[in-house]
């Protein structure tokens, strides 16, 4: 009576060891797969633009890199970038844009607007870290 109350415990300890492994290693799995998709979908364009007044706004924001990477606006409409920085101390806020002749520190948080005039079908616009490390593209159609 005694030993089989014991092999009873020792079976529910196991079961009870086998069901936190089996939870932790899904959890895991979960954690990855929502990774790798977050990875492919922030290097999906993304449309963050906004027309306030016949003038298009894009919103970039820089801080470990930037965010879209890659965003698509509208062509043929005066257009404005929008930098944001909100405690940015990497070198994101090194800011380059080669095509237009910007280059520029920005303040560590606030906003920079850059005019980017009225782009044209298929123009794109490249910006870079001042060491080439961090990239967006802003393409329009
Ligand atoms: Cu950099």
């Amino acid at each position: 009576m005694q030993k089989s109350s014991y092999f009873i415990i020792c079976v529910a300890i196991i079961i009870g060891l086998g069901i936190v492994f089996i939870s932790n290693s899904k959890s895991k799995d979960n954690t990855g797969k929502i990774t790798t998709k977050r990875i492919v979908e922030s290097n999906k364009p993304v449309e963050n633009s906004e027309i306030k007044d016949g003038v298009q706004y894009i919103t970039i924001n820089a801080k470990g890199g930037y965010s879209p990477k890659n965003s698509i606006s509208k062509a043929g409409i005066p257009t404005k970038l929008i930098v944001k920085t909100n405690g940015t101390y990497d070198c994101s806020a090194a800011l380059v844009i080669r095509s237009i002749g910007f280059q520029k520190i920005l303040s560590q948080t606030g906003e920079e607007i850059i005019d980017l005039g009225i782009p044209k079908k298929g123009e794109s616009f490249q910006g870079l870290c001042s060491m080439g490390m961090y990239n967006f593209l802003i393409e329009f159609i």
